[in-house]
């Protein structure tokens, strides 16, 4: 059996499900409402001591890291592999998965921060989300985590990971060009694509698909991982997607009744 822990709106989720639909694996949804701090909480400390998601356990074994959950997976369900046999090619693949970890997330969560998270103080109000707050252990970090989203807009850090990540963009269009395409590492899909294609999907969500200009190859290559059936049923379910420039705030307050986890748009 496979549970996972995860929200819908995460790009590291959206990797581990994207391997689970190339796999046709079932798996045992856990959803954690990060607004509400679940992952927090002692019950998922136990399973996850960072509190970050995802978490997936296969048969009692916990594992965790969603570059490390998706080789995972495809070790042990070798239908439709997604390693490439070259070793080359397998050394490319790890080394793009690799640089959406180290550098491309860590810009998609400045944009992400500023451009999607402040919207939840007009949304729910400061007196829901300082509720919520209390659920927190570290009472020192949920009040940083309230100060950052009722802080005005940081323009200047978006554009600055903007200029940043079309710079990695240049360099992966040359890597369609040195690969041949039409996946990141040649003729085999694999984790290099289903690694980034999150990373893209953000940068789509949040309207700032023109950092991809200079890049067709990117571009093209975005618009196939669209298309593939796996990805699409990775993809956060609109209900649960955040608010964004793609997604307004409703016109009205957001209360805790809501369905859980979840992101109404009217
Ligand atoms: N390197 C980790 C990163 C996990 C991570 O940062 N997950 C985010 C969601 S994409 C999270 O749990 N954020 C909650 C928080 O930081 O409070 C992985 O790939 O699994």
């Amino acid at each position: 059996m496979i549970e996972l822990y995860h929200f819908w709106d995460s790009p590291c989720c959206f990797k581990v499900r994207t391997v689970l639909a190339e796999k046709n694996l079932d798996w045992q949804e856990h959803l954690i409402a990060s607004v509400q701090f679940d992952h927090f909480q002692p019950e998922y400390q136990a399973i996850n001591p960072h509190s970050i998601v995802p978490s997936l356990i296969h048969d009692g074994h916990v594992l965790m890291q969603s570059g490390i959950i998706a080789e995972y997976l495809d070790e042990t369900f070798p239908e439709n592999p997604l390693t490439p046999k070259d070793p080359v090619a397998r050394a490319t693949m790890r080394q793009w998965a690799f640089e959406e970890q180290a550098y491309l997330f860590p810009l998609i969560v400045t944009m992400s921060f500023n451009l999607m998270m402040t919207l939840r103080e007009k949304a729910y109000g400061m007196d829901q989300l300082r509720e919520w707050s209390k659920r927190h252990p570290d009472q020192a970090r949920a009040q940083d985590y309230l100060n950052r989203i009722s802080s005005p807009l940081d323009q200047k850090s978006v554009d600055e990971a903007g200029k940043k990540f079309t710079w990695y963009m240049a360099r992966l269009e040359k890597q369609f060009e040195a690969s041949g395409g039409p996946w990141v590492c040649g003729e085999t899909y694999s984790l290099a694509d289903i690694s980034l294609g999150p990373i893209l999907d953000r940068i789509d969500y949040l309207d700032m698909l023109d950092l991809l200009d200079g890049t067709p190859k990117v571009v093209e290559w975005y618009r196939r991982m669209t298309e593939c059936p796996a990805f699409k049923k990775g993809a956060p379910l609109f209900e649960y997607r955040m608010w964004g420039p793609k997604k307004p705030i409703p016109d009205r307050r957001v209360g805790s009744d809501e369905p859980y986890a979840s992101f109404p748009s009217a």
